[in-house]
């Protein structure tokens, strides 16, 4: 099933994520952020990489997680409280054309400032389209983690729209574009929020991240 988690270790994850997951609050400023009084994980990528479809399919709530159709919502940083005892959040994307400059920069300069000051952060998934690969602003967002010092994991989002094998040359392809990154995790996940697959191990991975 995982190369990396064994059977227990996937199904531990697997109730952990089916406990109840509440949308906790969106903070559109620095210092709106919840306390750093529980572990939290991050989700971060493109405008229209996944972030909020992972989010609710990791914990099987549609819906939960606005889609980018509502844009406001995409400007803060929105948390989600799982089980009660940890916090995903869902950050502003980047690489989104449409948005007027300043206003870009300002939300851009929220997530900086969320992941340089964050000491209950334990990972950040950093989402990158199977199909398109590590863009420029990607090379950008690596920047600012390995800079923050943040650890952060590539995970390949709708791996649905490709075959197997292009999904794991993409992976491949894509641990060797962070191999020398300081902060990067070495292994890469691919998840679909479509199908599911890669799920199960990727709510192994947070659970480790948050836990272990
Ligand atoms: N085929 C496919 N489409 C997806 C998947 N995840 C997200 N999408 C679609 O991609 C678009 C952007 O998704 P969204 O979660 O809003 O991206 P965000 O801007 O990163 O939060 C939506 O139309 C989703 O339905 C996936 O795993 N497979
Ligand atoms: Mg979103």
């Amino acid at each position: 099933m995982s190369e990396v988690f064994d059977a227990a270790e996937i199904e531990a994850a697997r109730v952990l994520f089916a406990r109840p997951c509440d949308f906790l609050m969106g903070a559109a400023k620095i210092d709106q952020l919840p306390p750093p009084d529980l572990p939290e994980v991050a989700f971060a990528g493109r405008s229209n990489v996944g972030k909020s479809s992972l989010i609710n399919a990791l914990v099987g709530r549609h819906g939960l997680a606005r889609s980018s159709s509502e844009p406001g919502r995409t400007r803060e940083v929105n948390f989600f409280l799982l089980d009660e005892r940890l916090r995903l959040a869902d950050l502003p994307g980047y690489g989104f054309a449409k948005a007027p400059r300043g206003e870009a920069r300002r939300f851009q300069n929220l997530a900086r400032d969320y992941l340089r000051g964050r000491p209950n952060l334990r990972r950040v998934y950093l989402l990158i389209d199977a199909r398109h690969g590590l863009k420029g602003s990607d090379a950008e967002a690596l920047d600012a983690l390995d800079r923050a010092a943040v650890s952060y994991q590539i995970v390949l989002t709708k791996a649905d729209k490709l075959k197997p094998a292009a999904v794991g040359a993409g992976a491949v392809a894509a641990a060797a574009a962070v191999a020398r990154r300081p902060a990067a995790f070495p292994r890469t996940a691919a998840v679909s929020a479509v199908t599911g697959e890669g799920l199960p191990e990727l709510r192994a991975e947070i659970a480790a991240a948050a836990f272990g």
